[in-house]
């Protein structure tokens, strides 16, 4: 009987810690809740025609970010990171005239001259594709990678 017992808990103890990761993975309300913004780091990425600078952009898994992003240049950007917005938990996103409490988006676009602070927590390492997709900057170059160590 002793020995089903242990037999149950060595199988069932990779599954507790898988579903641990996954719940980790999946729940950007829960890795809001823990976050300690007392702590936290902040990376600028700066926009111009036609790059981002720097790349690759560096933030750390687990560690709540201020990722400011600041257009130096004279055309419209946006921020395209598709693969990175699907693993980050978003706290908000603040500019000089307000700001935005929504968890899920595709695009930021910042107006030239203007910048906004996004204030997120990376919830899986990697290296995600980074672009700006208005018409023709992505051909010029304007594109990056971001880094989650
Ligand atoms: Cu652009």
């Amino acid at each position: 009987m002793k020995s089903v017992v242990r037999a149950a808990f060595v199988l069932s103890f990779p599954l507790l810690c898988a579903s641990a990761i996954f719940a980790y993975g999946a729940d950007p309300a829960a890795v809001l809740a823990k976050a300690d913004w007392s702590k936290m780091d902040t990376v600028t990425v700066t926009m111009t025609e036609y790059a981002f600078s720097p790349s690759p952009v560096v933030l750390k898994e687990g560690i709540p970010s201020k990722l400011v992003l600041k257009n130096e240049g004279k055309e419209a950007h946006y921020f395209v990171a598709e693969g990175f917005f699907r693993t980050i938990a978003t706290r908000k996103i603040q500019g000089t005239d307000g700001e935005v409490k929504a968890p899920y988006f595709s695009a930021v676009e910042v107006y030239p001259g203007k910048g906004i602070e996004w204030f997120l927590v990376p919830m899986e390492k990697g290296t995600y594709e980074l672009v700006c997709t208005v018409k023709g900057h992505a051909e010029h170059g304007m594109k990056g990678k971001i880094e989650v160590r």
